[in-house]
């Protein structure tokens, strides 16, 4: 069962802006008429119900948005890239692989994040023109997509867990209710690793998922060990099912929840219905297990059988119930130091001196507007100064000690200061 894969987005890339002239007969000095670029389309993330696991993304890990289109003549705007959204099970946690970074916890059915932005268009040459400049022959180029490797998992495995010895008949219960086909056989161990099905319940319906059975010594590694307890946290509600031929319910349903709490005494506060099964085979041992585990937990206890589907519909109404009220408690509990997406801020800037007569500018604005202008055309080296001056940043650069000649980098660009 994947719980964890690392996947590739990248936001669409911005589209250019053009140099293009107004041309008109009769009109011999036409104005710039260069349109923007596109922005590109961004890539989200969206929680949602009919994805159960993350098997998707096992063969397919490089997702990119689409491009913005480049703007033409006669203003014309190039079109904004599509964006893409990438469907995970709701309970998946993302990170930042590079930087560890907890990204988004989505947690809520329907929640959506975006995990990378498009890059903006490039303006065409009419948003350069002024009364002083009056036929700019640059633009700007897109800027190129956000890109980030991200750690999807899976914090969520299911609603429902059904725990309980080997043999208990929980896999049975599993085929008898859901959509699933798991491995049934009459000796422990069948179930080698979780499986999920899908319960329908009138319009709702919730996942529930087989787990091996755990044996004495499980939280110290023995039988299928932690692994398996490790998923066991992963469900909101628990189902522990017990065979009703056992000849000691009591220490059977005992020596399960001793392994569990020794694991992780959280597990105690999970939500647990209590079911003994196979009550087709000892209809009166069946009565007489459940009262008996009644009275030793102070709680109701089903008696059910997958064989002839005795209780089953009233104990999936059950477990749906809780399950809805466990789904609304997480979601009224905020996820712990989830840093906000924000769009980075357009006014902070800083100017470091990074060594000999070389300077470093930080800050959105700068850094991106330099990195999109193209300046290899022509006027475009005097449009950046101009927007440094005006941005307060060549004033900043003085006062740290740059001159004439010095280099200046902004992200990937290096510019000489003539200002
Ligand atoms: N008659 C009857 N037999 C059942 C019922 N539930 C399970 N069984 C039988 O009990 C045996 C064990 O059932 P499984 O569902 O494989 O048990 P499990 O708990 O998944 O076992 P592991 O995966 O090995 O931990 C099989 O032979 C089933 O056919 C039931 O309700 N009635
Ligand atoms: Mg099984």
């Amino acid at each position: 069962m994947l719980d964890a894969i690392e996947i590739h987005v990248q936001g669409g890339n911005g589209g250019h802006g053009m140099v293009s002239y107004h041309r008109e007969k009769f009109v011999p000095q036409g104005g710039p008429d260069g349109g923007d670029g596109g922005r590109g389309g961004r890539v989200y993330l969206r929680a949602v119900d009919d994805v159960y696991t993350l098997e998707q993304y096992r063969s397919k890990k490089k997702f990119k948005a689409v491009n913005g289109g480049n703007g033409g003549p006669n203003l014309r705007h190039g079109a904004n890239g599509a964006d893409i959204y990438l469907d995970v099970p709701t309970g998946t946690v993302v990170h930042d692989v590079e930087t560890g970074d907890l990204i988004a916890d989505l947690e809520t059915l329907g929640q959506e994040v975006i995990i990378a932005f498009g890059g903006r268009g490039g303006w065409g040459n009419k948003r350069f023109a002024t009364a002083t400049n009056k036929t700019p022959g640059y633009s700007q180029k897109g800027q190129d997509g956000e890109e980030v490797d991200i750690r999807l998992e899976l914090r969520m495995l299911a609603d429902v867990g059904l725990i309980g010895l080997p043999n208990a008949g929980k896999s049975t219960f599993l085929a008898a209710v859901s959509n699933a086909k798991p491995k049934i056989a009459n000796y422990p161990f069948t179930t080698l690793e979780p499986m999920l099905g899908v319960v329908n319940v009138g319009y709702e319906r919730f996942t529930l998922a087989d787990l091996p059975g755990l044996v004495e010594g499980a939280s110290e590694g023995y039988g299928l060990g932690f692994e398996f307890l490790k998923h066991i946290r992963r469900c909101r509600v628990l189902l522990h099912v017990v065979d009703c031929s056992s000849p000691d319910p009591v220490t059977d349903y005992e020596l399960i929840e001793t392994e569990l709490r020794a694991y992780d005494p959280k597990l105690d506060d999970v939500a647990r219905v209590v079911a003994v099964t196979k009550a087709d085979l000892a209809p009166e041992m069946a009565e007489d297990s459940a009262a008996i585990l009644s009275g030793h937990l102070g709680k109701k206890v089903w008696v059910v059988s997958a064989e002839s589907q005795q209780g089953a519909e009233e104990l999936t109404a059950e477990l749906m119930a809780l399950v809805n009220i466990e789904k609304a408690r997480a979601a009224a509990t905020p996820p712990e130091d989830l840093p906000v997406l924000r769009p980075p801020s357009e006014e902070r800037f800083t100017v470091v001196r990074a060594g000999e007569r070389r300077y470093l500018v930080e800050g959105y604005r700068p850094v991106t507007f330099v990195q999109m202008m193209d300046t290899g055309m022509a006027g475009a080296q005097d449009e950046i100064i101009r927007r440094l001056e005006r941005w307060g940043i060549a004033k900043a650069l003085r006062q740290a000690g740059a001159e004439r000649g010095d280099t200046i980098v902004f992200g990937e660009v290096e510019l000489t200061w003539e200002g």
